[in-house]
């Protein structure tokens, strides 16, 4: 399969709802450029996608690269060796763009208890900050700058719900050539944001005190989490967002700082943590895979391109799937296979450095089917055994600027236990369930077992990468294949 390759596409024009005063009261700029938590995209530099990634400057000054991708025509008109030196060009742009992130300062992540980029590899594990209790943790909520106000966000309010998901479908990660941004449901959120024993202060949100509309958001959600020898409670940080218009101003150091005194008070010390953007200090860097379910469509969008000497009816023929799976047994998971799902998945995620420790409750709620969010899968043998499971998620992400589509609809890997055949087969399945769920792509990274079908089942490689953190926690890096952890 040739390599495909994106181009780039125009800045999105930023939306003109007001925000409001904010701007000239806000605290200085940083001069930090904003980088994304990365996802989407095949043959774009992103934390799902693969192309070439602009420098971050040029990203935040609106820079244009080349004209927005067109479908056959273009893609056609292109030689292989034009391709090629695209191909390569961005796969530089790209590095450097990843260099140039990890070489500057950065005032607030240095005064945090993470790793130094520079530092050493450590042999040994342990905290980072010295040892506290919640009592000597500060009681007051960090300042916010006089216009904005900290607010403990209800998810069960629908209105408050429809206003965490407007921020973030508005302004939350985009790919690298803003072509795409997530579209998190929320009825997405409400699952990822509500497992079991979760708190309502960690879902924190910051309000324009004059309009109530809600500019910031960062969450935390509780899992127990192991690395490598040493299993310990932690904080799942996600969703960490700051409105377009608030950008630069060091409007996120707070966020963190507010999460974190939080998250503390509850004696908790560590957190986990991915993104796209190269900070200090990750403890691995995986990549993402795509694998074409609908390729007229993701063409169409600028997703993916033509390969060289590949016409329209040749790729979609070559990503074509079967209608129905191929293995005998494959039903929906239900309710009563919770306890035998559980078995399977905590023991197989065991052999992984870096993954969490469910109990059965909570991985009854990651992976219990629900409809437009969560896909899970059991194969049951004849004898009424559940032997094998796979599941994945529902990640759309709006299209920007397209005048036929709106909407990417992805499906994420998510965990996945074969015991009867190789992964393979059963990803192949995966694949054709989530065709038959109308899925355009089904991306995966290269973590746990997934290098041992990506190739086969022709997904095709990402240009960026996923880098996970661990806040107060060193140890020696983990590889791709020893992460045993999806965070959504
Ligand atoms: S990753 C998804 C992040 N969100 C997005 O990419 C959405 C679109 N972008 C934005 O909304 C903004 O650009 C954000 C930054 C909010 C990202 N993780 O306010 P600033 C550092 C951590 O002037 P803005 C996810 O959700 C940056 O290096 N830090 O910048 C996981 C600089 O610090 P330093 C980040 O662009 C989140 C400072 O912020 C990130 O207006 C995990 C600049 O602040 C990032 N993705 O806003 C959070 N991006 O100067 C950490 C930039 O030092 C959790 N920065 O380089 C840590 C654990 C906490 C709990 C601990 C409990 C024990």
């Amino acid at each position: 399969m040739p390599p495909k390759e994106e181009e780039d596409a125009e800045v999105e024009e930023e939306e003109e709802d007001e925000v409001d005063g904010v701007e000239e009261n806000g605290q200085d700029a940083s001069g930090a450029a904003e980088k994304k938590k990365k996802k989407k995209k095949k043959s774009k530099g992103d934390k799902a996608a693969a192309s070439g990634a602009k420098p971050v400057e040029e990203v935040a000054e609106g820079g244009g690269g080349e004209a927005a991708a067109g479908g056959d025509e273009v893609a056609e008109n292109l030689s292989s060796q034009e391709q090629l030196l695209q191909l390569l060009r961005r796969s530089r742009v790209c590095e450097e763009s990843r260099r140039a992130s990890a070489e500057r300062p950065h005032p607030f992540w240095d005064t945090q208890p993470v790793p130094n980029l520079g530092a050493a590899d450590f042999q040994d594990c342990g905290p980072i900050d010295e040892l506290k209790t919640p009592e000597e943790v500060r009681d007051d909520p960090y300042p916010l700058p006089e216009q904005f106000q900290w607010e403990a966000l209800d998810v069960d309010i629908l209105d408050v719900a429809k206003e965490i998901y407007t921020l973030l479908t508005e302004n939350y990660v985009e790919d690298d050539d803003c072509m795409f941004r997530f579209d998190y449901s929320v009825d997405f959120l409400r699952w990822a944001l509500k497992p079991p024993g979760y708190l309502k202060e960690w879902h924190l949100g910051v309000r324009v005190k004059s309009n109530g509309k809600l500019v910031g958001l960062i969450t935390g959600v509780p899992a127990t989490i192991q690395v490598y020898d040493n299993t310990i409670r932690m904080a799942e940080i996600n969703f960490l967002c700051v409105h377009k218009k608030l950008r630069s101003k060091r409007l996120a150091p707070v966020l963190i700082k507010e999460i974190t005194r939080r998250v503390n008070k509850q004696n908790i010390w560590q957190a986990v943590y991915t993104a796209g953007v190269v900070l200090p200090r990750p403890v691995s860097e995986c990549r993402y895979h795509h694998r074409s379910l609908n390729a007229k469509k993701l063409i169409e969008v600028g997703f993916s391109r033509l390969g060289p000497r590949m016409t329209m009816a040749r790729t979609v023929k070559l990503y074509k799937v079967p209608e129905s799976p191929q293995l005998p047994g494959m039903r929906k998971m239900e309710k009563k296979d919770s306890r035998r799902v559980f078995e399977l998945v905590s023991h197989y995620l065991k052999k992984f450095m870096l993954h969490p420790d469910f109990e059965e409750e909570e991985l009854a709620h990651w992976m219990l089917p629900r409809e437009n969010v969560v896909y899970s899968y059991v194969r049951e043998s004849a004898s009424g055994e559940v032997t094998d499971v796979c599941s994945f998620y529902n990640l759309p992400s709006s299209v920007l600027g397209n005048d036929k589509h709106t909407l990417l609809k992805a499906a994420y890997s998510y965990w996945n236990v074969a015991t009867t055949v190789p992964l393979r087969e059963l990803m192949y399945d995966a694949l054709i369930l989530a065709k038959q769920e109308n899925f355009d792509v089904f991306n995966a990274l290269s973590i746990m077992e997934n290098e041992s079908f990506l190739k086969e089942l022709k997904f095709d490689i990402g240009d960026g990468y996923l880098q996970y953190y661990l806040y107060n926690w060193k140890c020696s890096k983990i590889e791709p294949s020893g992460i045993g952890l999806v965070l959504l």
